[in-house]
């Protein structure tokens, strides 16, 4: 089971419910906990999301077929939307060591990816307003200022406004790594731009039994539909857990909202690898969901 937000041709946003191939329209209940990601949030905080999602009576809501999550949606089937409406969207950084090595490589102030990654605080940066993010088969930008950009995929969390982790997702950590690399002050603009951060396709409940400490996350980047770049790891591979990065994030922060946080990435292309206009990323993240978007130039 897990949990989307989509939209309908004249039906503005929707909080879905997807379960054996069908999106149930939650926000039809007229409960006001499930009418959007944000109100299900705040009352994940004193009612575990799956108690509030029990008494719903699914045959009674409008359901729409949905038989192919990871496919492109078609006439008759809702439009998936990011898994995020009125949350920040932040990041975690330098969480494997294959991101260390690729940092240290591409930087010319070097030291301090190796000394974020030993750290006992983690490196923890704003990505996106929720409202911002680009969802599934939407486009994810290129800077029209840089040479060198890059997707990361990245196990993604989502937590209510106690911290609690409440759900999993895909996501996609667009990044210049030239702009990086150049300073680190220049970080914010080599990771803040328009389409820079996707999310989706849906949210795995943490309670579905997935263990995010063991997923394994595939990136496979297609151009004129060949494979120009495949990579895996696990988040086994992980150097920090996601109750660390949760609880570093609610650090004297509030998020009444509820927040999500990127986890990292530990999958990092050659570098003489840049994508290019029309390229394809696939992040798949077992358990979790297939999150694939098409690549423009700006
Ligand atoms: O400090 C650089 C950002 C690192 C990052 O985004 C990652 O490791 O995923
Ligand atoms: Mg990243």
């Amino acid at each position: 089971m897990q949990l989307c937000r989509f939209t309908l041709p004249g039906q503005g946003h929707r909080l879905g419910l997807l379960a054996g191939g069908t999106v149930y329209d939650l926000t039809a209940s007229g409960w006001p906990a499930l009418a959007t990601l944000s109100a299900l949030l705040q009352a994940s905080v004193t009612t575990p999301i799956e108690a509030l999602l029990k008494d719903v009576d699914l045959r009674g809501l409008p359901g729409y077929a949905y038989a192919d999550l990871d496919g492109e949606p078609t006439e008759r089937s809702p439009h998936l939307l990011p898994p995020s409406d009125r949350q920040e969207v932040w990041a975690a950084g330098v969480t494997y060591a294959w991101s260390r090595e690729a940092r240290v490589r591409e930087a010319q102030t070097k030291d301090v990816y190796v000394r974020v990654y030993e750290a006992e605080r983690p490196e923890l940066f704003f990505k996106c307003p929720g409202e911002k993010a680009v969802g599934p088969n939407d486009w994810i930008g290129l800077r029209g200022d840089s040479q060198w950009n890059v997707p990361e995929p990245e196990l993604t969390l989502l937590l209510n406004p106690a911290l609690q982790i409440v759900g999993y997702t895909a996501g996609n950590d667009v990044s210049s790594r030239d702009i990086e690399g150049e300073n680190p002050l220049y970080l914010p603009q080599a990771k803040i731009y328009r389409h820079a951060c996707a999310l989706g396709p849906a949210i795995t409940l943490a309670r579905e039994g997935l263990d995010p400490q063991n997923l394994s996350v595939r990136l496979t980047i297609y151009r004129d539909s060949a494979v120009v770049f495949q990579g895996q790891t696990s988040t086994a591979r992980m150097h920090r857990r996601p109750a660390e990065l949760a609880h570093y994030l609610g650090r004297y922060n509030d998020f009444p909202q509820g927040v999500l946080l990127m986890t990292g990435t530990g999958i990092v292309p050659p570098d003489d690898f840049s994508l290019r206009d029309g390229d394809n990323v696939l992040i798949e993240i077992k358990g979790v969901g297939t999150l694939r978007n098409p690549v423009k130039q700006m």
